[in-house]
């Protein structure tokens, strides 16, 4: 991601109106005395919930490093600290500080699973598209908050791990476990367990959300779970919950429009499969074709 835009969007979610950044000045190193970002962070993070930072701490926090259960590290390496003592953010200006609706100052660390089988007609071959590549579809929510699709992604809780993750946030938002009987939530995580045995690691770092600011950032892991024969998936029940107003298996395309940065993680698959971009390891991909075959252990 070369400039993010998304994290420019005029108005923030819940709040103010941005102090507006042109594409030439979101790089710190371009001086911009002039710059007069808005102080914002939701009452929703101030209230102290369990996921959001007490601020009065903010010069105790070990920034760069684990502390505890909050990883405060980034995938996108040493982060700088103002004069505030709060992290800027890497990718550049946001016309925001504070943390807006984002809980921790720094990274704030999402999973993000990516559900695909390929597409088949009525009698189960395989559809391609003009070019003979075969068409793929994937499991997407319809977020509530900003009304767009999205993958069914969600934050790492403190504690948790990304393998835990990924699919905690698929049975809640795609099988709606948390409505779920304790019996059923159980069954479910215990299929969950199996569908995402084995992944591939798609892409590690920042975010382009729309809820980040010069202070807090999102970044995720994004991992493909692809059932080839179109046997695994085809089990589960999808059903819409927590965060997510709709599910459904949606197909592909390059050109497709998601939240943050969704449509390149889903360009990025689409690669995969269609051969443009073959799994291996990290070393010795190719930097624009960063995928690893992974298996939890
Ligand atoms: C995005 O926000 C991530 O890619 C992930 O999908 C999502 C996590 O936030 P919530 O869905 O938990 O709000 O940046």
């Amino acid at each position: 991601m070369a400039v993010h835009v998304k994290c420019r969007n005029v108005i923030y979610l819940d709040g103010p109106q941005r102090f507006p950044v042109p594409d030439e000045l979101v790089g710190w190193q371009t001086v911009w005395p002039a710059y007069a970002p808005v102080d914002y962070t939701s009452k929703k993070v101030t209230s102290m919930p369990p996921w959001a930072d007490d601020e009065r701490k903010l010069r105790e926090f070990k920034f760069n490093e684990i502390e505890g259960l909050v990883n405060r590290t980034s995938f996108e390496g040493q982060y700088a600290i103002d004069a505030h003592a709060r992290p800027i953010n890497p990718k550049g200006r946001t016309g925001i500080c504070g943390r807006g609706l984002l809980g921790r100052f720094g990274p704030n660390h999402a999973a993000d699973p990516i559900v695909t089988r390929f597409l088949r007609d009525a009698a189960g071959v395989i559809v391609r598209n003009p070019e003979g590549h075969p068409m793929l579809e994937c499991v997407l929510i319809k977020r509530q908050d900003t009304g767009q699709w999205a993958l069914p992604g969600g934050m790492v809780e403190a504690g948790d791990t990304v393998s835990l993750t990924l699919k905690k946030e698929f049975g809640e938002e795609a099988m709606n476990s948390i409505e779920a009987s304790e019996e059923k939530r159980t069954e479910i995580m215990a299929s969950l367990d199996t569908l995402f045995a084995h992944g591939t690691v798609i892409y590690k770092g920042y975010v382009d959300d729309p809820r980040n600011t010069d202070n807090s950032w999102m970044e995720t892991v994004a991992m493909n779970f692809h059932d080839a024969n179109g046997t695994v998936f085809g089990a589960i029940q999808l059903h819409a919950g927590d965060d997510a107003g709709e599910v459904m298996w949606v197909t592909l395309d390059p050109a497709m429009q998601l939240y943050a940065s969704h449509a390149d993680f889903i360009a990025r698959v689409i690669d995969l499969h269609w051969g443009k971009c073959p799994a291996m390891p990290k070393e010795a991909a190719p930097k624009q074709c960063l995928v690893v075959q992974f298996t939890w252990v």
